[in-house]
């Protein structure tokens, strides 16, 4: 039955394939050409598709306006049906991992990659929602899922901002497993996040915007609220909301992003002391950005507003006169006094955005562990989850700096996983197994990866060893070192070298690293300071006095000795990247890669130049090549015989006493498998097309069903 729904999903789709397209590049016929790859992807974008598989990995196009597939009926129409047999759709493959799952009892995980705006966010929510309805639930489980799906407009909020190549860009990396019981309820779910921009917080480029969060604030809070919090109804009025000169945009409603985020909080169990706190500590950023320092008769710097003074204090509840220190001085090390020593204007303005960062960053963790302790499972049975990958994609502005940095190298990094899982291990597969193979030759990035993170030699060695040495290292040096020790390097390129290798001209203190999905210039200027985000002790010591919770929360007694220096920026970020690559190893891979139309986020405008590239670099040519010449499935024989298929022969039912390799021999016989359809490897069987299994999948149900019968005759009279 399974295998006549496919070929007939496979027939239909052959017969329009001249206006739509394959659904399949597998099935492409000129399947090694590039041309032909392209013309499909377009031919089905116009056609408002989508989606389309390369074997079990989906591509995906933004359409950059609402389609009308996504709807309950569409969820229910995925549901339980084999990947095949409908045309491909985000929640095919929601629906097939899930089976999975449950089938084989084990933890899988989908990886969601693509540039900046090329729609990683939204697949992330969709197949978040089909889980969210399609999962069986009872009265408890719909207050997971409900959190689960309300956890993400409080994220985006205060973790999503506009940048220029998204109007809802992620700042931060999402990690999520869903956690699901032995009956497929979804029971509880778990969030790790990664790096959050802060630096937005207090700078924002031309065109762009701080966090959502803080417009939605201006904008949609109620008036009592805002008068609570000393706020006025203008964006304009606060100098951290309107660097970019951008406070609105036409495609964002912050007033009713309001409602939604102010709505979720109370269902993520947020008490009403904790939501108040929350919004004291945004309104209270805000005004801090508003404080202005003057020069005093001895050259230090002095507190010029003390109206904005008066509700940071009132709001973080820490006495005015304790603040104003905190702002205007440092703390000196001494054996037996305390000694301080007054900023200057310049000193003052870097310690009160450090202190604004400090307080943002650290309030948007508290802020994800709460929404975990509202999705933990109180369950301590064993459960399969389902982890999904929703990371800042690989971007490129007209000026990139250490955030840039960051952010594309970790998607350096995911490349690489995808790499080691797909086009390395595959064919190392094969290798192992003694299948006959031609290599499908590829662009391994980790050159790349190498550059940026090896030991002692690479970029952020060399920019850690740097920020060792305060007073001496600068910017400047940390380029000059990274020109004495890579300006050999293929995928470096400094000022110096430029015109040998690229032919482009690059400004003094730009250095340039040829990534995988492309070349990006980047400004050295305040790597060091960002690297080393110095938050100075005194500030988090009267931050230690604060009567908000959160804040007391955030700014712990028990906080490591500062003598000790804490690990850098990028170097806790690099061991987060570590972590989580653990994270995804343990579990089975699955694949979404997003495409991004064009560079002006309009619908039906479908760019062959910027398509091509994006194609090329993530590898898609390479993936369908592997898929193609390769196996769809493979199993270990004696899971295959024993778990799985043995009832299907007379010879190795009810006990095969051979080898298990033999079993499947006999098996695969009987079943009819024509000898190209399948290869025998040393511990493995391989199938070349899904089709085999599901038909073999068919004669399995038909063989239970039998079982059954005759069972149920044989103890009728019990
Ligand atoms: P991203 O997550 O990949 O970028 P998003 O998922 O935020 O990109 O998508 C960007 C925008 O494209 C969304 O806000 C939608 O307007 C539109 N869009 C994306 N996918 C769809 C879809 N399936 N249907 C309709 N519109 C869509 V970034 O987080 O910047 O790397 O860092
Ligand atoms: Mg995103």
């Amino acid at each position: 039955k399974t295998c006549n729904r496919i070929l007939r999903n496979m027939e239909a789709s052959l017969t329009a394939r001249d206006r739509v397209g394959i659904q399949d590049f597998v099935l492409l016929d000129a399947y090694t050409s590039e041309s032909a790859f392209l013309d499909n992807l377009r031919k089905r974008f116009h056609e408002n598709l989508i989606y389309t598989y390369i074997g079990t990995l989906l591509v995906s196009v933004n359409p950059y306006k609402d389609l009308d597939i996504y709807s309950k009926k569409q969820m229910d129409t995925y549901m339980g049906v084999n990947f095949f047999e409908l045309p491909p759709h985000i929640y095919a493959l929601a629906d097939n991992v899930f089976r999975t799952m449950q089938s084989e009892f084990n933890n899988h995980f989908i990886l969601i990659s693509g540039e900046s705006g090329s729609g990683k966010t939204e697949a992330s929510k969709k197949i978040l929602q089909f889980y969210a309805v399609s999962c069986p639930s009872t009265k408890l489980l719909n207050n997971v899922r409900d959190r689960l799906l309300l956890s993400n407009p409080v994220l985006e909020a205060f973790g999503n901002a506009k940048t220029l190549r998204n109007d809802n860009s992620s700042r931060f990396g999402k990690y999520m497993d869903i956690q699901f019981d032995h009956q497929g309820g979804a029971v509880g779910g778990h969030i790790l996040s990664y790096l959050l921009e802060k630096s937005r917080v207090v700078h924002q480029n031309h065109g762009e915007r701080n966090f959502h969060i803080f417009y939605q604030l201006v904008e949609g809070g109620e008036e009592d609220l805002l008068r609570w919090l000393g706020l006025e109804r203008n964006c304009k009025h606060y100098s951290y909301l309107v660097q970019g000169d951008c406070a609105k945009v036409s495609s964002i409603n912050d007033k009713s992003d309001w409602k939604t985020v102010r709505k979720a909080l109370s269902v993520i169990e947020f008490s009403e002391s904790d939501i108040e706190h929350l919004f004291g500590i945004i309104a209270s950023v805000l005004h801090m950005g508003n404080i202005k320092f003057d020069t005093d008769s001895r050259g230090y710097a002095a507190l010029s507003n003390n109206q904005e003074m008066h509700w940071v204090s009132k709001l973080l509840g820490i006495p005015n006169q304790v603040l104003q220190h905190g702002l205007t001085h440092r703390k000196i090390e001494a054996k037996t006094e305390e000694v301080f020593s007054p900023f200057s204007v310049d000193h003052a303005v870097f310690a009160r955005d450090a202190l604004a960062k400090a307080i943002y960053g650290r309030t948007f963790n508290w802020l994800v562990s709460k929404i975990n302790e509202s999705l933990a499972n109180k369950d301590s049975s064993r459960k399969t989850v389902i982890g999904l990958l929703d990371i800042y994609g690989f971007e490129v502005f007209s000026v990139n700096s250490f955030e840039q940095f960051c952010i594309n190298y970790c998607n350096e990094k995911l490349q690489q996983l995808f790499i080691q899982l797909t086009l390395k291990s595959e064919q190392e597969e094969y290798e192992v197994e003694g299948i006959e193979w031609e290599p499908v030759p590829y662009f391994n990035n980790k050159i790349i990866c190498d550059l940026v993170e090896e030991k002692f030699r690479g970029i952020i060695s060399l920019l850690d060893e740097e920020c060792l040495r305060p007073g001496e290292a600068t910017d400047l040096t940390f380029l000059e070192k990274m020109e004495e020790k890579m300006g050999g390097h293929p995928h470096f390129v400094t000022h110096k070298l430029a015109d040998q290798k690229t032919r482009k001209t690059l400004e003094r203190g730009d250095f340039r690293l040829l990534h995988y999905a492309g070349e990006v210039t980047y400004c050295v200027v305040g790597f060091l300071d960002k690297n080393n985000d110095l938050l100075y002790r005194y500030g988090k010591e009267v931050m230690r006095q604060s009567k908000n919770a959160i804040i007391r929360h955030c700014f712990p007694y028990s906080e490591p000795d500062t003598k000790k220096r804490p690990e850098t920026v990028v170097t806790q970020f690099k061991n987060s990247l570590l972590g989580l690559a653990e994270i995804l190893m343990s579990k089975e891979p699955w694949y979404v890669r997003c495409i991004k139309p064009n560079e002006a986020k309009q619908p039906a405008h479908f760019d062959d130049v910027l398509v091509r590239h994006q194609m090329k670099y993530l590898g898609l040519m390479e993936h369908l090549r592997v898929r193609r010449a390769g196996f769809a499935y493979r199993r270990k024989y004696d899971i295959f015989l024993q778990r799985w298929y043995k009832p299907l022969c007379p010879d190795t039912w009810p006990n095969w006493k051979g080898t298990a390799a033999e079993g499947v021999q006999r098996l695969v016989k009987h079943l009819g498998y024509k000898s190209d359809e399948y290869k025998m490897g040393r511990t493995k069987i391989f199938i070349r097309h899904p089709r085999t299994l599901f038909a073999t999948e068919d004669s399995l149900q038909v063989c239970k069903h039998q079982l059954a019968t005759r069972i149920q005759a044989k103890y009728k009279g019990y």
